[in-house]
């Protein structure tokens, strides 16, 4: 007990762990060794964002996909996952529904659909149009994720008023890496966000864990992430999905994940880091919050017809996805939403920093 508080204390006040120190708190299983390093985590966040909580709206706009990541239920290959493409109309439809129902960002993501990455600039204007529109009509903080785009598409998003670009690596293990996203070189996904990131774009990296990563693949990914200055850092849990290679691998529990989000608290004290519903569902969000978590991601209104992407359908139609849902469940942690203001607020401060600082240094 005595070595975890001494880790702790140096970590709360700023000082550089090392490997071993970090993989033993990624390994807590002891549930007050485990609350020891949450309470930590939980200061650093309130000293850095009090009790305010940001709320990400959710819009898995089109679910199809060229690529066969292994782990993804949407990969081209699955007959059995739902595919939809939501028209511009409906979008702007469901990106109002959103903002009004008081989600502070919008995540506009899809499945590396070739309808817009396969086709030309045609395609790629197209995609840009959505950001465009969905912008004029809710003035909202945008995050893009598209999957992996060119050069001037990233710049195109960004001129449309993406202020993210969110790519998740998942592991920086360049093995494991290779057996998970088989078609796509870790480099190309890797230049693409931090091409973003040096053009002024915010930038969010993600790990996967329970996919086969061990204690040391993530702390090799926490060194490389402490490299890249993202401002937004996250990881969920792998959930095994029908039709899928890695379909019938065992669902491990979310341990590892809530013990993760507070150690990238204690490294990224004040970066974003989010409380995912697309693992666990709205039963998950407390434990994630209680390590740290200052973003609530995933929210997604019912009836729209959208679907996550971790847990496809868990929670959306009974609305416990939504803003109305989560708010008197961050209640019951002594945390509430942040105001537009404050999120707007903290974007363009953190903007100014990203440049005051240069990319990377962060
Ligand atoms: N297609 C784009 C891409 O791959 O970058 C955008 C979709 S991206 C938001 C999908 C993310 O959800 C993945 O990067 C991964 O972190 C997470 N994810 C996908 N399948 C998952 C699964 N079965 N379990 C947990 N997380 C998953
Ligand atoms: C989430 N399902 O936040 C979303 C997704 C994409 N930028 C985020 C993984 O949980
Ligand atoms: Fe496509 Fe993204 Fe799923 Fe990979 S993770 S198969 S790129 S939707």
């Amino acid at each position: 007990m005595n070595e975890l508080s001494n880790i702790l204390s140096r970590a709360e006040a700023g000082n550089a762990l090392t490997d071993e120190e970090l993989g033993l708190l990624l390994e807590l299983t002891d549930e007050g060794e485990r609350e020891l390093l949450f309470q930590a985590a939980r200061r650093l966040r309130e000293k850095n964002f009090g009790q305010k909580v940001f709320l990400y709206g959710f819009v898995y706009f089109s679910t199809y996909c060229r690529n066969k990541c292994r782990f993804c239920y949407y990969r081209c290959a699955n007959g059995q996952s739902p595919r939809y493409r939501k028209s511009l109309p409906e979008i702007l439809e469901i990106g109002t529904a959103l903002k009004e129902s008081g989600i502070h960002l919008l995540d506009l993501t899809m499945g590396e659909d070739p309808l817009y990455l396969s086709n030309g600039d045609e395609g790629h204007e197209r995609l840009i149009e959505i950001f465009r529109e969905v912008k004029k009509a809710t003035n909202l903080p945008l995050m893009a994720s598209p999957g992996v785009v060119p050069d001037d598409v990233v710049l195109k998003l960004k001129e449309a008023g993406a202020d993210w670009y969110a790519l998740y690596q998942e592991t920086h293990s360049r093995t494991l890496y290779d057996t998970l996203r088989t078609e796509q070189p870790y480099e190309d996904r890797w230049h693409a966000k931090c091409f973003a990131r040096d053009n002024g774009m915010l930038i969010e990296e993600g790990l996967l864990t329970g996919i086969g990563d061990s204690t040391a693949d993530r702390v090799y990914s926490l060194r490389e992430m402490q490299k890249l200055g993202a401002s937004q850092v996250r990881t969920m849990t792998f959930v095994p999905q029908a039709g899928t290679p890695l379909g019938s691998l065992i669902p491990q529990g979310s341990t590892r994940e809530v013990n993760l989000i507070a150690v990238l608290r204690l490294l990224f004290p004040d970066a974003l880091i989010p409380a995912s519903l697309d693992v666990e569902g709205a039963g998950g969000l407390k434990a994630r919050m209680q390590a740290g978590a200052n973003v609530v991601t995933s929210i997604i209104p019912p009836q729209a017809g959208l679907a996550g992407v971790a847990q496809a359908e868990q929670d959306i139609a009974d609305g416990g996805r939504t803003v109305a849902g989560v708010k008197p469940l961050l209640e019951e942690v002594g945390l509430e939403p942040a105001s537009a203001g404050e999120y707007a607020d903290w974007i363009a401060r953190r903007k100014a920093l990203m440049m005051e600082r240069g990319s990377g240094s962060l």
